[in-house]
């Protein structure tokens, strides 16, 4: 380990490296009310990781399948009701999930072994609500079995999604979730005739019903398919019931005997980063500030969009380390729906995603859904097997191979460091040309210190700055525009203590045409353009998809054909009404991913009834939300009768109030006598809030549409509706 002690001053603060070590690093560090903001600032900047949360920290991109009964009928969420015959699985084959997701560079995958319906997808002993009652192998079948080995196969790591809500144990009579069974002393596992366990350990716990069936499955799990190196413990509850409380004591201390290297999300290892959409935060520290011990109570605050920076700190209990997992899914909604109308993410998509959150001291948790065919589908195996293509082309060399520099952030070891004190400059044997800047602290001993850091490189005979950002913790990637170079130089312009960088690489990512986006006014005519939600991490206030893709053309057609170079060229706005537009972008030869959007009926003549506010809902505006009292109708004229089909729905996104969860569709010819045309179902908008399409059993012919909201999420006591759209 070399360290530099130069005389240069961080800018925003001055620390000496005694004063915070001082302070002995740990997981957890309690916060005395005497503490001053410096003292507080020197433990935020000594908290570190446990062993196993670092480990799952360098695992970096993992993934999650979510299979079950809604695989089989196309929900998002099940009731618990279902019969274990839906569950119509003839072929599985797990080889080709492991494989396809070995291919992206995936190190580990959860599995959905029971999803909140309660239904079981491996061989318990404990309830007849799952695989062993179903035709699948005769009831012999065993899919996480299937799992387990493919993944010792692969060299796979595994874990396990159990959900605490269980619908199957809500609904039916002799449920055991919120049966106001007494705690009594219990023997871990129940002992079951015919079914023993190889493992001899029991445990004793004071639990009620629910808790013992809970840690009994734990047991099966944990003993008969390890190793398990994470569980995934969801906050989602779709119904709750009898005040049932989790025992998570009891749960923890089985689960660190059981299997000691598993990380726990949900349970103050391994957090949620409080969306599903791969959203990321540009200031992501780990280190979080907690308004109370954080084992007194079931797990961590909900996070917020700013949270745990340097102002955050003063007034909490105790500082803990615990990181974010970034967990979306490769298509729309969490299980497989369809090839055709369920929108699978590009690889664009998926590379940009990767970035943001294993770059920006996260981990990607990307779901990949297998079909009724027990197989990943083709359209996702493909983009896994390109992600996969980037990460290597991209990450795979080191730019600053042979360069000289301080030697422990360019030795690939992660143990060796070096203390900032002056800026760290690199310069290369020749210049090289690069766009991404990989950094990495040494937090394992020394914590996360970092707050702002600059990327500089000598162009033209001067320093010129190429990039900016806050914090770095376990990895930071810096994207920009390409630059050529033979020296970088790195500073760090403020920090919470001395900072010890590990590791620092240059990289360059062959830049590809730029994903695309179409939006329509009131007017029908569509807007095409690069998408920026995508890519919107800012350096310098230059947007890099722009940057990077300089020179594209926009290709695209209105006739459910595919389009390319030779399908007219996108240059002003065009009218579309009942049609999908296709386009794709194109770049150095090369076809960017393709956009498939699909337009409804033009909303311009259209006309509230009786509903203040209602334009809102039909203004091609998603930010703008119509509220009314949950029940309430909305009632559209068309202006004249118009075919539909199906409608879709945009619910709000600022809030979850109001999210139309089931609802009544009525249609008229004269808005005075009503028929009703279907009925419709989402479920799990409030993680999920993207738009839904309901198509209707058989289309009408209507001049007035009117949706009853019979039931918001959550019970809410209003409806709202942030975007309506009716298809021919
Ligand atoms: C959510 C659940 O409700 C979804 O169904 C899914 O499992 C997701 C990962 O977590 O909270």
């Amino acid at each position: 380990m070399k360290k530099y002690f130069a005389g240069l001053l961080l800018t925003a603060m001055c620390f000496t490296a005694s004063a915070a070590d001082e302070i002995r690093p740990a997981n957890t560090i309690n916060i005395d009310p005497t503490d001053s903001p410096e003292t507080i600032l020197l433990k935020a900047a000594n908290v570190v990781p446990t062993p196993n949360q670092l480990a799952a920290l360098e695992r970096e991109f993992i993934a999650f399948v979510h299979f079950g009964p809604n695989t089989f009928t196309r929900m998002e969420w099940g009731t618990g009701k279902e019969d274990p015959a839906i569950f119509a699985l003839e072929n599985l084959d797990t080889d080709q999930w492991v494989k396809a997701m070995k291919d992206a560079g995936i190190k580990m995958v959860i599995f959905t072994a029971k999803h909140h319906d309660g239904f079981v997808l491996w061989q318990s002993r404990y309830t007849r609500h799952g695989i062993m009652s179903t035709k699948f192998r005769d009831g012999k079948g065993d899919v996480l079995r299937d799992l387990a080995e493919s993944c010792r196969k692969y060299g796979m790591k595994l874990g396990i999604y159990l959900s605490p809500a269980d619908l199957y144990q809500i609904e039916n009579p002799e449920g055991l979730y919120g049966n106001l069974s007494k705690p009594t002393m219990r023997t871990i596992p129940r002992p079951v005739e015919g079914r023993p366990f190889s493992d001899k350990r029991t445990f004793q716990f004071e639990v009620d019903d629910y808790n013992e069936y809970f840690l009994n499955q734990l047991f099966e799990l944990l003993t008969e398919y390890g190793p398990v190196d994470e569980l995934w413990f969801d906050g989602a509850h779709p119904k709750r019931k009898g005040n049932q409380q989790y025992n998570y004591a009891a749960w923890d201390s089985l689960i660190h005997t059981l299997a000691p290297k598993a990380a726990m999300f949900g349970r103050g290892d391994i957090r949620w980063c409080g969306n599903e959409a791969g959203a990321t935060r540009d200031t992501e520290f780990n280190v979080r500030p907690i308004p109370f011990p954080a084992e007194a109570t079931e797990g961590l605050p909900p996070t917020e969009r700013e949270i745990a920076t340097r102002d955050k700190l003063p007034g909490a209990k105790q500082l803990h380390y615990c990181q974010p997992e970034v967990d979306t899914s490769i298509r729309e909604g969490w299980f497989y729906r369809d090839d055709n109308t369920q929108k699978v993410r590009s690889a664009d998509d998926v590379f940009d995603i990767y970035e943001r959150s294993v770059g920006g001291n996260a981990t990607l948790l990307l779901n990949i859904p297998p079909n009724r065919e027990g197989l990943l589908p083709d359209r996702d195996v493909e983009v896994l097997a390109e992600t996969g293509r980037r990460i290597r082309d991209t990450y795979g060399t080191d730019l600053l191979k042979g360069a000289e520099g301080p030697a422990a952030t360019l030795d690939g070891d992660k143990n060796t460091f070096v203390e900032v004190t002056e800026p760290l400059v690199y310069t290369l044997p020749a210049p090289v040309t690069l766009n991404r800047f990989m950094i990495q602290e040494a937090i394992a001993t020394k914590g996360e210190r970092v707050e702002e850091h600059v990327l500089d490189a000598w162009i033209d005979g001067q320093w010129k700055e190429i990039a900016r950002a806050t914090n770095i913790g376990y990895k930071r990637i810096l994207r920009f525009p390409d630059v050529t170079t033979d020296r970088l130089r790195l500073r760090v312009t403020a920090s919470r203590a001395v900072p010890a960088i590990s590791h620092v690489s240059a990289h360059r990512y062959d830049a590809r045409p730029p994903q695309l986006d179409a939006r329509r006014d009131t007017k029908g005519m569509v807007t095409i353009e690069p998408r920026t939600s995508g890519f919107a991490w800012k350096t310098l206030g230059i947007n890099s998809a722009d940057n990077l893709s300089a020179g594209y053309t926009i290709h695209y057609t209105t006739d459910g054909s595919t389009p390319d170079a030779n399908s007219p060229q996108y240059t002003a706005p065009f009218a579309a009404e009942n049609t999908t537009v296709k386009a794709v972008a194109l770049l150095n030869g090369m076809t960017g991913a393709m956009l498939d959007k699909r337009f409804g009926i033009v909303k311009n003549g259209w006309k509230v009834v009786d509903t203040p506010d209602g334009a809102k809902a039909f203004d091609e505006n998603a930010a703008t939300v119509w509220t009314a009292p949950a029940g309430s109708a909305f009632t559209i004229d068309l202006g004249t009768p118009h075919r539909i089909a199906a409608f879709s729905y945009t619910p709000p996104t600022a809030t979850s109030e109001g999210m139309i969860a089931r609802g009544t569709l009525q249609t008229s010819a004269d808005g005075k006598k009503w028929t009703t045309a279907d009925t419709f179902e989402f479920g799990n908008l409030v993680n999920d809030p993207t738009t839904r399409l309901h198509t209707l059993a058989t289309p009408v012919t209507a001049r007035f549409f009117r949706i009853v909201a019979d039931a918001s999420e959550g019970g809410s006591n209003v409806a709202s509706i942030a975007e309506i759209d009716l298809f021919e």
